[in-house]
Formats: structure tokens, sequence, C-alpha cells
């Protein structure tokens, strides 16, 4: 793996100039860990194994390279196991729609299954899927597909690699798969509801031929913890890795959840410039910073930042926030370093940003100047929401992020029942 990996840019840089055929395989927008894995793992498959030995098959990572720093977890794992991400192709550093145009490219899609509209050029360039979420668009023949319904596409690409010549996988492509089934299915929790019977099968088949892999636990706790680990981003990097925004017709304001206690933000170096900067660049009249923060138990404590520039704005959500009463914030000042942000700890620590976002919607929509309805507006995925809360299983139990499980803990630790209102 490590070698195909590093030899990629190469073999595509090789095959543009000599006007041969290019086979891209592809996550999707989000580009989470499990987009990636299944990209890097079934090429490498299909490069060992196919039988077109002029075609070059390379991964691409669907995100520009500037992003990559947000998927915390999958550069750790990457790094861990000897991938550099200088080897890596990302999605602003290969002409899809030019080497399509030219006749030269074949796309398999992996974790996804339709296009973007932005990419709807591409269509029928794509020769074969390799999904989990539930079938949203049919493809006849010749292209391969294969949807099911399993909790990590890692799942699917294993299973095709199991199934062909022997010999192929190697220990770091076994690693990769191992951690991103692993932390798509929350170590296999029946109680997290996202393993199927295939997932865990799979886990096991990895582990009998590749005994060295660290046990299941260790593995997950380290991607649980890289995850959230916001060390070394940058403010807007972290402002941007869990970022929502909404609207009415005169303002935008975004949505942030920040993984790191509210003070120790507040205390960030150059904090408000990059405030502003951030608010600036991208059009946002006000930002509402969720942070969150966990103990020892898993228990998360959480609290909210308001900033604008805009005094009646924020007045505006700051009231809204602190008058909600479904459900009720529960909200305690805080001192704040700055005049133009406002923080409160939030007492009602099981209020998730599911639960504010409607509050700060139904606050921006009696602002609208001619009462006009909100509009939502949708920031390109990011690695913490997006397709994550549409996975197959998700009709069947609610929607799980880590910490709604981790919510779940404690709420079954204060003798409240799950789903009971909040
Ligand atoms: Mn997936």
């Amino acid at each position: 793996m490590e070698r195909f990996v590093a030899g990629s840019r190469a073999a595509l840089q090789d095959h543009i100039q000599q006007h041969q055929e290019i086979h891209v395989v592809m996550g999707n927008e989000a580009c989470d860990l499990d987009s990636t894995v299944s990209a890097l793992a079934l090429a490498y498959f299909l490069a060992q194994t196919s039988p077109a030995p002029k075609a070059a098959w390379v991964p691409v990572l669907n995100i520009p390279r500037a992003d990559f720093a947000l998927r915390t977890e999958t550069t750790f794992l990457l790094r861990d196991r000897g991938i550099p991400a200088a080897s890596l192709v990302f999605r602003d550093e290969i002409d899809l729609a030019g080497l399509h145009h030219a006749g030269l490219l074949s796309l398999t899609l992996v974790d996804h299954h339709v296009l973007p509209s932005a990419d709807a050029a591409l269509e029928d360039a794509v020769v074969e899927v390799l999904d989990h979420r539930p079938l949203e668009r049919d493809r006849g023949p010749p292209c391969r597909v294969t949807v099911e319904p399993v909790g990590s596409c890692a799942t699917l690409v294993t299973e095709r690699i199991l199934q062909g010549p022997p010999g192929v996988l190697d220990g770091t492509t076994a690693a990769l798969l191992h951690g991103t089934i692993l932390l798509d299915c929350i170590n296999l929790s029946p109680a997290a509801g996202k393993v199927t019977p295939r997932d865990a099968a799979c886990v096991s088949l990895l582990e009998e031929r590749f005994p060295e892999l660290p046990a299941r636990h260790a593995v997950f706790g380290a991607l649980q913890a890289a995850k959230f680990d916001v060390t070394g981003l940058t403010t807007e990097q972290m402002l941007r890795k869990d970022l929502k925004a909404l609207s009415n017709d005169e303002a935008v304001v975004a949505i942030s959840g920040v993984f790191e206690d509210l003070e120790t933000f507040l205390l960030r170096p150059g904090l408000l410039q990059d405030l502003e900067a951030f608010c600036q660049g991208r059009g946002y009249a006000a930002l509402v910073a969720m942070t969150v923060s966990f103990n020892e138990r898993h228990e998360p404590t959480r609290k909210l930042a308001v900033y604008s520039r805009q005094e009646p704005l924020r007045a505006t959500l700051c009231r809204a926030l602190e008058e909600a009463t479904t459900p009720s914030l529960l909200l305690q000042p805080l001192p704040s370093p700055w005049p133009c942000v406002v923080a409160y700890a939030q007492g009602n620590a099981l209020a998730t940003r599911k639960k504010v976002l409607p509050i700060l919607r139904a606050a921006l929509a009696g602002l609208g100047a001619a009462g006009g309805p909100e509009e939502e507006v949708v920031p390109p995925p990011t690695p913490m929401n997006s397709l994550v809360e549409e996975c197959p299983l998700a009709q069947a139990v609610p929607p799980l992020c880590p910490q709604d499980v981790l919510e779940r803990v404690s709420r079954i630790a204060v003798g409240q029942p799950p789903g009971s209102p909040k």
C-alpha cells in the first residue's frame, strides 16, 4: 500500500502525458475516514488485480488539499500507518472534467453513489459504485453496483478484497480497513446501533489474518480521540471543522461546533481578528460557537459564545438563546474578554446543536424585514456533519455521532430513558 500510494501521483502525471486511461476511485465530498480509506484500499486492490495493466489507478480524496488538516482522525490514522499526506491526490490536484473530456477517465465511486450536481458531467465516466447508503439512483449495466446497508463502506471494500485472489491484502491496508470499520461502527457496539453482522465478520477476519493488529478498544479509542483533537488547528480551521449556517433575507449566521473548552477558545491568540476575518471572508453577520468538552467520565460540558460586530443582532440571538424553552438551555453568563463576544455556560448539557439550531432559526425568522421564510444556507460538507447523519441505519435508530453515544450514556447515568424530552 505505501508503495502504491507513493507512486500514484507519478503514475497520474505519466498517464496524462502518454494520453493513457486513468481510473479514479473517489469517495464522497465530506471525505471522512470511510471515504478516504475505501478509496485507497479499493484502488490498491484494483491496481493489483486489474487485467488492464495500462490503466493508472488513482485514489482521489474529494476535498481540496487545504481541507485535509480538518479530518483529524484521517490524518492520524494515515500518519500512524506511514502514508504521507504529500503522496495523496486531492480533488483540486486532478482535472477530472478535463480527463473525461479527453476520453481518458473511468470513475469508481465509493461511500456515495450520486455525484453532486457540480459533477454531473462526470456521470457517464462512472463504471462502478460501492456504497452503504440506500440506493437513490439506479444505474444500468455495464456499471457495476454494490449497495448494501452495512455500517461502513470499508466493510464492502474488505469483502471485495477477501473475495479476490489471495495475497493482495497487506498489513497496512488491513489496519486502515480495521480502524475505519471500528470507528464507523462505534467499536462494534450493538447498543450504538450501527454495526451489522457483516461489519463484525470483516473485523474478525482481518484480525485472524493479521494477528498483530492492535486491540479493538485501543484502535477505536485512539481514532475517537483523534477525531476531537484540535491541537494544531488554526482558529479558522477549527470553526470550519463542524460548521452550519442559517440565514434570513438580511443576515447569515454561522454555527460552529468547537471541540475545546470555551475559556481556552476565548483566550486563543489573535481570536478577535480571526473571528472577524472568518465572518467577513464568508459573509457571516454573526457566529455562534458551541463548545463541547468531555470529562474523564465522558460527560459533556457545553458552553456557548455569540459573536457579532452588530450589537442589535448579537442581542437578538442572545435573547433567543436565553429565553428558549423548547428546550431551555439553562444559560449562565460567563465573563468574556471581548465586548463583542457574549459567553455562557449551558446548564442543559443534553441540548446539542440539533436542538439549538431551531432556536436560532426562529430568532432569525422573526428578524426578517419582509417576514419572508428563512433559508438554510448549506456550507460545503464538513467532516463532522453532512453525510454522516444519512447512514442507511439512521432510519431505524437515532442518528449517531460520538457525542450522541456519550450523551446517551450520561442520560442513562442520570436515569432518563433514551429519547426522553430534553
Ligand atoms: Mn461511509
